[in-house]
């Protein structure tokens, strides 16, 4: 028989409630094995919340910052099995769903979702990597609208994303907004139509879109524009997968959505603040760990 001492039992029993305390958040996303952007950057930004991390590949990805050389999805029996596995250890707090490569993933983690009953989780919806190349297909695009986002927690597109997820020409804040009710009409609980990028066919002498950009949230109630000064620079890496990551990783911590969406863009801009390039010819990279 092996005899644990009782103080030694209460130090185990002490290790596994702060184990089972500990939020956890899962990400579903492809490889960015330059660790910019993907499953790695969300996987930093759970870290920098103080979140463990649970990562589901969906995608791996030959790519630097500036480049994509190669994508390979991963079969869906396999994302599912990833999820399902990982889920009879531990049940996350909170989920974000990133690159999905094409419509066979998208059935098997909208499936999973279901069949699990995970946490509603935050879609970025993913279509083209901020170098240009497609990280999901066309019939991935229809798949994600009619079974993901009607699942979804809140949806986070960038401008040219809520664009072609719902037909809508954003030309500016009105466009805007009659996006963000098309997204919530396709079933998710809330949109994030992020600022960024400018508007189409912006003037570009627009003075106050140029310094300032509106993230625009909205839950069915109520608008809320979280406007924040733009950071100079031509797009960084990797910007969109920290965002819906730190939504998630609030939500994993217990914050309300609209706290978690106000921080997330907090942790981004800080993040950007400091940036770096890594190659000659490198595009900026975020400091996730960079302080105030
Ligand atoms: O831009 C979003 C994005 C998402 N996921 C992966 C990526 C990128 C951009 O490069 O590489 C894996």
């Amino acid at each position: 028989m092996v005899v644990v001492n009782s103080t030694r039992r209460a130090n185990l029993v002490t290790a596994m409630v702060k184990a089972a305390k500990r939020p956890v958040a899962m990400t579903i996303a492809g490889s960015d094995p330059g660790g910019g952007a993907g499953l790695q950057a969300d996987l930093k930004t759970f870290s920098a919340y103080g979140v463990y991390g649970f990562s589901v590949v969906t995608a791996v990805i030959a790519q630097n910052s500036a480049q994509v050389a190669r994508v390979e999805p991963v079969g869906a029996a396999m994302v599912t099995e990833q999820i399902a596995t990982l889920v009879a250890e531990r049940r996350p707090e909170a989920l974000k769903t990133g690159a999905l490569a094409n419509a066979e993933v998208v059935r098997a983690v909208a499936q999973s979702i279901r069949k699990l009953k995970l946490p509603a989780p935050v879609v970025d919806p993913v279509l083209i990597s901020s170098s240009g190349a497609r990280l999901l297909d066309v019939a991935g695009e229809r798949a994600l609208r009619s079974l993901l986002i009607p699942l979804a927690r809140v949806v986070t597109p960038n401008i040219p994303e809520a664009e072609a997820l719902t037909g809508v020409v954003i030309d500016g804040p009105a466009a805007m907004r009659a996006a963000a009710r098309i997204l919530r009409r396709l079933g998710a609980r809330a949109v994030v139509i992020k600022g960024g990028h400018p508007f189409s066919g912006a003037d570009r002498h627009d003075r106050d879109n140029r310094r300032h950009l509106i993230d625009l949230f909205f839950d069915g109630r109520a608008f809320v524009e979280f406007a924040t000064a733009r950071i100079a620079g031509d797009g960084a890496h990797g910007t969109g997968c920290a965002f819906s990551a730190a939504i998630a990783a609030g939500l994993a911590r217990g914050d309300d959505l609209e706290t978690a969406v106000r921080r997330a863009q907090a942790f981004v801009a800080r993040a950007l603040r400091a940036r770096f390039v890594l190659g000659e010819h490198g595009r900026a990279l975020l400091d996730y760990y960079a302080r105030g």
